[in-house]
């Protein structure tokens, strides 16, 4: 397949998900710096990353974001690409979210707009917060990942890209599947991704059992995927992944069996056009 190499970026922990889900989602630094090592020698490039305190609740603690992403940098010498989240966890404060910034990440979650979140919970993105939550990102030099659950979602990033508070070309995360945003279906994706402008890049989530499908679908059609236990802790109907490694090993098994090559993080980075490393 002649295209661009595959970013996967490995959403491994979440802020929602449980152990009582899957045994193996990670809590303590140390638990967060094992999967993110096993999604990197898996082969993911970019590390999607929330955090918890030890007893698994969520927190957007600049400290406890500092201490796993060093954690990270140990354990995976070839310098992955870690995106902090700024949406954290519903119900939490603006100020609380976007503390992680401080550490001056190479990128960052930038949702886009507001949505029923499963059950009764709402994730709330007004246009001010999400203009503030821009700017900050410009300040700090941090590139955005523009995560939308719905197209109205990506409709609201032209438009502020439009009005300068965002600069291209435009990378977006299309999750689908969301309780509350688009559903997941095959046209769900075909719609989503002809609605980005023509040199934007995106990735794709499908959560649940859209995991796998769209991911497949992402790979055929030159986008990106993002999968790990943030969205999804099933490698197969009825199987618990054992692991985020597992889970981005059947991406790559995918990719292997469409024909197309796996981007390392220093790949990642000229795709996105990020600085290198180095
Ligand atoms: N935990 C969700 C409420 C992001 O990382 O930017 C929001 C979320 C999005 O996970
Ligand atoms: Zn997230």
């Amino acid at each position: 397949m002649n295209m661009e190499k595959l970013i996967i970026t490995a959403s491994i922990c979440g802020a929602e998900v449980t152990k009582q889900q899957n045994p193996a989602v990670p809590y303590t630094v140390a638990e967060i710096g094992a999967e993110a090592k096993s999604a990197w020698q898996a082969g993911a490039s970019i590390i999607h990353l929330h955090v918890r305190e030890d007893d698994g609740s969520p927190t957007q603690n600049a400290e406890r974001f500092r201490a796993c992403i060093n954690e990270i940098y140990r354990l995976c010498p070839s310098a992955l690409i870690v995106q902090p989240s700024t949406g954290g966890a519903t119900g939490m404060s603006n100020t609380e979210r976007l503390q992680p910034l401080s550490l001056n990440p190479e990128m960052a979650s930038l949702d886009c707009g507001t949505c029923n979140f499963g059950g009764d919970d709402t994730f709330i993105n007004t246009e001010s917060t999400i203009k503030e939550f821009a700017l900050r990102m410009r300040e700090c030099n941090v590139k955005p990942e523009i995560e939308v659950f719905d197209k109205g979602m990506i409709d609201m990033a032209l438009r502020l890209a439009k009005q300068g508070y965002l600069s291209g070309p435009l990378h977006f995360n299309l999750v689908l599947g969301v309780n509350g945003g688009i559903s997941g279906e095959p046209r769900d994706l075909l719609f989503m991704a002809e609605s980005l402008p023509r040199d934007a890049s995106y990735t794709v989530t499908g959560i649940g059992r859209h995991a796998f499908p769209l991911a497949a679908m992402a790979i055929i059609m030159g986008g990106h995927v993002r999968v790990g236990f943030e969205d999804t802790v099933y490698l197969a109907k009825g199987i618990k992944a054992k692991s985020n490694g597992e889970l981005v090993e059947k991406v790559v098994r995918l990719a292997n069996e469409l024909g197309r090559q796996v981007a390392t993080p220093a790949e990642a980075r000229i795709i996105l056009g990020l600085p290198s490393a180095e």
